[in-house]
């Protein structure tokens, strides 16, 4: 690989003329699109650069995107342990989402279904597509309910459903009123989640939050919250992520009412409405049920994130300030200095070794932003970042919200409207108590984006693709890339270390305080370690070899 024209003490000038030179290899519209997409982080006005997101990748061009039933089965519903999943489809879309993201989850007994090792489809073949797979989707999910008594079924439409027109939510409906009729207590609905749905996988958390807050959402009355009770959303159990969270908050005295989606049950989506906060991890995925929940029973939410030290820190601290109890507030500061001496001791070792080596970060919707925070506290610089499939906030920051464009892409995704409830409305702080928590510098339904986290000199790019992810690393040579699995393996035979942050690879947990010692020896053993300058592609050991390989010289 050409290292020769290594970046290094670049300007922005450097920047914007990369910039044009990786634009020209498209056709002129494309390039005109891309142009779009494909950021210096420079500010003007105090304002970062308006990026288009959220919008339909080009055709031709080699996405790291997924699709809406990814984002809806596997995303959101996919680590709820009790309910059912059942895929409407091909065998092939069912397989393909079967665990493969690292949600864990820890049932509490043994009579606590956990049904994430099961793949559940209904394999729809020529005939059912031919003549309409209903009928066989109803047995599907009366076998289901034989087998294994559950509280609850979904159905999620793949592709050819949508185009054949099955109707899923009327074979859910009947089946649930058959069972019920017999007497069987069970909840069943249906996500119109086909992948083609939306531009990407952020159609289909939409979708889902959608039909969870429809169907789930406020059936448990009975409920007794804790004192300090919390739900927590967009924190979906990656490696292990929401056990720390959750042991360092109860150990504060905080109780998790729910989590959306991480380690979650039936029943906690179900008691959701009865908490008195909700704290949203990752915005992107899940920002609707917390807007939702405010409107329908006045749960008041806050943007949170427990990646990175100083970020679980200040989060711990704003939950503690939203109850305003001193004993809570004195218990955060007590459990924070009982976890920093193993974080002093960490980056004590390894920065030394770590600073001033650089990232590169592309994920999904909030970890390409959420990351970058401990790769600050290794003394590492992010060179460039960027989304799958984020929405124009989640670069540039809430302010935004009221301009973004709604297109016909959006617009095909349902949104619910909602009413306070008229008997369980009940605003957990009154208009004064909360004017008096925001003079105090508490900030309600807030979050800034990533570029005004981000240096003026780095780039910042929506829905990068592979020829833009080879070209960055040729050029910049990063220490570490941050991705997925699509990209692990061409950024490895580049020689440079790649860390998937979608699964950890086999790591993790690395939220908390204890998450990032991890994540710091991780990345150290990374960036620090040779065996990745080892590698040679054919062509390099054998130079007449090159000529074969066409995208090398072109
Ligand atoms: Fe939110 Fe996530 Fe992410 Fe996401 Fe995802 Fe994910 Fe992700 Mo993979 S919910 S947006 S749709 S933080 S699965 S746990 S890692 S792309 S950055």
């Amino acid at each position: 690989m050409a290292t020769k024209d290594k970046l290094v003490n670049f300007t922005n000038r450097d920047l914007n003329d990369l910039k044009e030179e990786l634009l020209k290899k498209y056709p002129p519209k494309v390039a005109r699109k891309r142009a779009k997409q494909f950021m210096v982080n420079e500010a003007t006005d105090g304002n970062p650069p308006e990026i288009q997101a959220n919008v339909r990748t080009i055709p031709g061009i080699i996405t790291m995107r997924g699709c809406t039933y990814a984002g809806c089965k596997g995303v959101i519903l996919g680590p709820t342990r009790d309910i059912v999943n059942i895929t409407h489809g091909p065998i092939g879309c069912g397989f393909y989402s079967w665990l493969t993201r690292r949600n864990q989850t820890k049932p509490e007994s043994n009579d606590d279904w956990n049904f994430m090792p099961y793949a559940f489809s209904t394999d729809m073949s020529e005939h059912d597509i031919v003549f309409g797979g209903e009928k066989k989707l109803k047995q599907a999910i009366r076998e289901a309910y034989e087998i294994f008594k559950p509280k609850a079924i979904a159905i999620f439409a793949t592709c050819p459903v949508g185009l054949i027109g099955d109707d899923i939510h009327a074979a859910a409906r009947e089946v649930k009123q058959e069972l019920n009729d017999k007497g069987v207590d069970i909840n069943i609905f249906g996500f119109s989640c086909e992948g083609y749905k939306g531009v990407s996988q952020s159609a289909g958390h939409h979708i889902a939050n959608n039909q969870i807050f429809s169907h789930v959402v406020g059936l448990d009355d009975d409920a007794k919250p804790a004192k300090y009770s919390i739900n927590m959303l967009g924190e979906y159990n990656i490696g292990g992520d929401a056990f720390v969270i959750e042991e360092l908050l109860n150990r504060c005295g905080i109780e998790i009412n729910a989590t959306f989606s991480g380690n979650s049950t039936y029943d906690q989506f179900a008691r959701a409405h009865t908490a008195d906060l909700n704290c949203i991890m990752c915005h992107r995925s899940i920002n609707y049920v917390a807007e939702m929940m405010e409107t329908k029973f006045g749960i008041p939410w806050i943007k949170v994130n427990f990646l990175g030290v100083d970020s679980t820190a200040k989060s711990m601290r704003k939950i503690a300030q939203y109850f305003g109890d001193k004993e809570l507030i004195e218990k955060v500061e007590e459990v924070i200095a009982e976890e920093m001496p193993a974080v002093e001791m960490a980056l004590a070792d390894i920065k030394p070794r770590t600073e001033g080596k650089t990232a590169m970060l592309f994920v999904g919707g909030s970890r390409a932003h959420h990351y970058q925070d401990l790769f600050k506290e290794m003394g590492m610089r992010t060179l460039a970042a960027g989304y799958e499939f984020a929405h124009r906030d989640d670069y540039e920051g809430r302010r935004v919200l009221g301009d973004i464009k709604v297109d016909a892409d959006s617009r095909n995704i349902e949104e619910l409207e909602v009413e306070a409830c008229p008997t369980r409305f009940k605003p957990r702080k009154t208009e004064e108590e909360k004017a008096q928590l925001e003079a105090e510098g508490f900030e309600f339904k807030g979050y800034d984006g990533i570029m005004s986290d981000m240096s003026t000199d780095s780039l910042v790019i929506d829905d990068l693709n592979q020829y833009e992810a080879d070209e960055l690393v040729k050029r910049f040579r990063p220490d570490v890339f941050c991705a997925g699995i699509k990209e692990k393996f061409g950024i490895q035979k580049m020689g440079i270390p790649m860390k998937q942050l979608h699964s950890y690879d086999s790591g993790g947990p690395y939220a908390g305080f204890k998450g990032a010692v991890n994540f710091y020896k991780e990345i150290d053993r990374l960036v620090n370690s040779r065996v990745w300058s080892f590698m040679k592609a054919p062509w390099e050991k054998n130079p007449e070899l090159s000529a074969t390989f066409v995208w090398e010289n072109n």
